[in-house]
């Protein structure tokens, strides 16, 4: 076998969490020993180039250090990823965020941007399609809309039993509610622009210095891809800021249009019983799922359903 590189690598190897990713080629690695600078080895590139776009945050993989630069490594292996978050992205290639996860943690704000139902339905879709369990944040609960938002939230997504942590970055409220929820666990932070995403993780741990109240705009935050970090989360566990998108959209081919109705758990125990096996929920007779409509499923989530249906039935992205 021909050595891929004249490097002189240790013997053992060692399990490492991709927890940088992208400059260059290099990604750093946490292992025991420590953060490493490890760059894929040369077979291996040609190996999984079918299977692997490239390495995310949350990777797992199997590398060797390297005699003469103790912080410099080389990945040997990628281990087969639990699950991977992939967004969509209108008239972009989709994109693999992170991998690995054990929560998605969806931001939104109760104003500024304004508060959608949809919004919040759109993104914990995203999650759900990843097969990912996510947690709703509605952070800047200091604005006046926030009763009217708190109640909302609680009436549509209080009977789902998703986790909600309300929350206002500027006024410090909630973060040790957000740090707990993070703890111990690998998470990605997702949501639209503007929200206080990064404002959120700053408050967690101010040592995390991320850049805030930047306006994206038309063609800007197209490099910020390439720089995803999980931070180290100060009681164990990592989280990753997402720079916010406009709008998320699932990933065309990932989802088919009749299977939607398994991403809404209260929708899809009562699609079994439709009278028709392939009833997709939009004007069929003795449809139960639109039976059920006002009487035990919010309206706003089957109207989510059906733009989203629409969405995966008309290609469209957004
Ligand atoms: N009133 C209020 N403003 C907040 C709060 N949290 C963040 N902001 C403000 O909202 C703006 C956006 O905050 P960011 O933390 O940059 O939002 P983001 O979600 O990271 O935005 P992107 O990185 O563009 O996706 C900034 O001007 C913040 O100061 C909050 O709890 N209350
Ligand atoms: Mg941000
Ligand atoms: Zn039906």
């Amino acid at each position: 076998m021909q050595a891929a590189t004249t490097d002189r690598l240790t013997p053992q190897t060692s399990e490492g969490l991709v927890v940088g990713s992208g400059k260059g080629g290099s990604w750093q690695v946490q292992c025991a020993a420590g953060l490493l600078a490890c760059r894929l080895r040369g077979r291996l590139k040609v190996d999984s180039a079918l299977r692997l776009e490239h390495l995310v945050v949350g990777d797992r993989v199997l590398l060797r250090g390297s005699l003469d630069e103790p912080e410099c490594g080389v990945v040997e292996e990628v281990l087969p990823r639990r699950n991977q978050l992939a967004r969509g992205r209108p008239g972009k290639l989709p994109q693999v965020v992170a991998a690995n996860l054990d929560q998605v943690v969806v931001v939104v704000s109760v104003a500024e941007p304004d508060f959608w139902l949809h919004t919040v339905d759109r993104f914990l879709i995203v999650a759900a399609a990843c097969d990912v369990p996510a947690v709703l944040v509605l952070n800047k609960i200091d604005l006046d809309t926030a009763a009217a938002v708190r109640a909302q939230v609680a009436a549509v997504y209080g009977p789902l039993g998703l986790p909600v942590v309300t929350a206002s970055a500027s006024a410090g409220h909630g973060l040790a509610e957000l740090a707990a929820q993070l703890a111990q666990r690998v998470s990605v932070v997702i949501g639209p622009s503007g929200v206080g995403k990064s404002s959120l993780l700053n408050g967690i741990s101010p040592g995390y210095a991320l850049r805030t109240g930047e306006v994206m705009g038309i063609g800007k935050g197209r490099h910020t891809t390439t720089d995803s970090r999980l931070l180290p989360l100060a009681g164990g566990g990592w989280v990753a800021d997402t720079p916010g998108v406009k709008t998320i959209a699932l990933l065309a081919g990932a989802v088919a249009a009749r299977e939607l109705v398994e991403l809404f758990p209260e929708l899809d125990p009562l699609a079994a019983d439709c009278r028709f096996a392939d009833c997709t929920h939009r004007s069929e007779p003795d449809c139960r799922v639109r039976a059920a409509v006002g009487a035990g499923v919010a309206p706003s989530r089957y109207e989510s359903y059906l733009r989203l249906y629409s969405e995966l039935r008309g290609g469209s992205g957004a």
